[in-house]
């Protein structure tokens, strides 16, 4: 047995089923191990940004890793930002990297670079394998660091010869790491906190806490004591009528000033106190007024359920029902206006879906027209690295084949990953993507002002997708994706219905 075959044997022992790959010289024995070896799925993505996009979205969706297959530091730097994104979401992880035989690497060929290095920035696990008979062990190391609580990446890197030399040995799984569990003092402080009353209190509750259970738990402490439940940004969020509704902290600066101006107490469970994305002159960086005082009921690495639950049981919160979060919305008809097309997405949820939102400045509205949705789970890309929307999908739809993925996807923010449709294609995925064609950067038309810039001819090309216009139905069709396009809300409805229901990967341009 090589290298190469006792990893891909040691990844599915530890549950590692899928991989997404764009592979090179280093990773051809890997490849070929996966005609000798039944049982793992490998995905070609054509740009790195989309394998590891796609990984995200596996992740997020199952709560367990999926491999990527990388090729060297430049692979993994094609890579890197929706990497990024998936740190920023815990989502759990395993890159494989192949990079330079051992004594190849000492002449310096062309694709060597500090691969390590470019993995730690983003990996909460790095290791370099030494030897072929250790690889096996090296990667039920690397599945056993993905799931640590709340989720990480862990990247293996694989010189070509610890893969195609022989004497590899098969590891078997590594137990799961216990979650540790928030002390007493810090459900008893939360508890004290509630128990004078909720008003002025916000419940801050971020990833691993954001399942069923955990709002469930949180609507109870919130029906109990009054206070605001809030969600951190989101790796996953289960959504629509009868999920508790949970409040975002807004994106623009004054507004989240604004909607949290009350705040006396901040609780946060597996959360961060928030932060604006940016600094901006003259303007404050958080939202969370100075003489908040703040109290962790769960760091992050903690169990955010277990921690609720306790806090529920020391208020003595009663069960609760679930919420009715009111009447499904309206399918809209006139124009396309952010509107007509939030209430139409709104309506037409099917039950189960898994929303992929990158839609930026257009969807906006979208929270208030879903909340009544068909139960759905809804997914934004976590780190502010624009390109995670479509490649999320992809991963999605691997993960979930019985559900529906509806992907809303800005423009701007579909070009840095748009090979993901190719994917989506030769993969059959039940996709359904809606472009909003705004033919602009929209939102940093409105940074521009806020930082106090001076916009010019030049600054406001930079910010224009126009000239050439982007022809997305065309682009769609190039890579095997049907497509078409809606000027107006009742052709978005039609096509938006028909797509839902058909087998395979659909395309929808909304001009707007
Ligand atoms: C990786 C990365 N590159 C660049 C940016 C800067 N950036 C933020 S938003 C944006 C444009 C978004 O445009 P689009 O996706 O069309 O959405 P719109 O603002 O028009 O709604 C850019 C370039 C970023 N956030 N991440």
């Amino acid at each position: 047995m090589n290298g190469a075959e006792s990893l891909v044997h040691s990844l599915l022992k530890s549950g590692v089923d899928t991989c997404f790959a764009n592979p090179g010289t280093s990773e051809m024995h890997f490849v070929a191990a996966l005609d000798r070896i039944p049982g793992m799925r490998c995905v070609l993505g054509l740009f790195e940004g989309v394998v590891t996009g796609a990984a995200d979205g596996y992740g997020r969706t199952t709560g367990k890793p999926a491999a990527t297959l990388l090729h060297c530091g430049p692979g993994l730097g094609n890579g890197l930002a929706n990497l990024h994104n998936a740190r920023r979401a815990s989502t759990p992880m395993v890159n494989i990297v192949g990079d330079q035989a051992t004594y190849h690497r000492p002449l310096d060929p062309p694709l060597t670079a500090d691969t390590e290095g470019w993995a730690r920035g983003v990996s909460g696990w790095v290791r370099t394998a030494m030897d072929v008979s250790t690889v096996g062990a090296d990667a039920a190391a690397a599945a056993q660091a993905a799931q640590i609580s709340p989720g990480q990446i862990a990247t293996l890197i694989l010189p070509s010869d610890t893969s195609w030399n022989e004497g590899g040995i098969v590891a078997e799984a590594l137990p799961r790491l216990p979650t540790p569990l928030a002390a007493p003092s810090q459900v008893d402080e939360a508890a004290a906190i509630l128990r004078r009353g909720g008003e002025g209190v916000v419940l801050l509750i971020g990833y691993a806490g954001l399942t069923e259970e955990g709002l469930v738990l949180a609507d109870r402490i919130r029906q109990a004591t009054g206070c605001r439940l809030i969600a951190d940004t989101s790796g996953r969020i289960p959504r629509g009528q009868g999920r508790p509704l949970m409040e975002r902290v807004p994106y623009v600066v004054d507004v989240a000033v604004a909607a949290m101006k009350d705040t006396r107490h901040l609780i946060l469970c597996s959360a961060k106190k928030p932060v604006t994305f940016f600094a901006y002159p003259g303007k404050p960086q958080t939202s969370i007024p100075e003489a908040t005082e703040v109290h962790l009921l769960a760091r992050k690495e903690q169990d955010p359920i277990d921690a609720l639950a306790r806090l529920a049981e020391a208020l003595g919160a009663p069960k609760v029902a679930a919420p009715n979060n009111g009447e499904r919305s309206v399918i809209g008809t006139g124009a396309l206006t952010p509107e007509s097309f939030a209430t139409t997405v709104g309506a037409l949820i099917p039950e189960g879906a898994v929303i992929v939102d990158e839609s930026i400045t257009y969807g906006r509205g979208l929270g208030g027209f879903t909340k009544a949705s068909a139960p759905h789970d809804w997914m934004n890309p976590s780190g502010g690295a624009i390109g995670g929307g479509m490649p999320m999908s992809t991963g999605a739809a691997v993960a979930a084949p019985d559900r529906r993925v509806i992907n809303l996807q800005a423009d701007g923010s579909a070009m840095y990953t748009v090979q993901s449709l190719w994917t989506q294609a030769r993969e059959r995925l039940d996709v359904t993507t809606v472009i909003l064609s705004n033919r602009k950067y929209q939102i940093l038309l409105g940074e521009l002002a806020n930082v106090g810039a001076n916009p010019g001819r030049t600054a406001l090309e930079m910010m224009d997708l126009g000239n050439p216009d982007l022809n997305w139905s065309r682009i769609a069709e190039g890579m095997g994706v049907e497509g078409a396009s809606a000027d107006t809300a009742d052709r978005f409805a039609d096509l938006l219905a028909s797509a839902l229901k058909r087998k395979g990967p659909f395309l929808i341009e909304l001009l707007i």
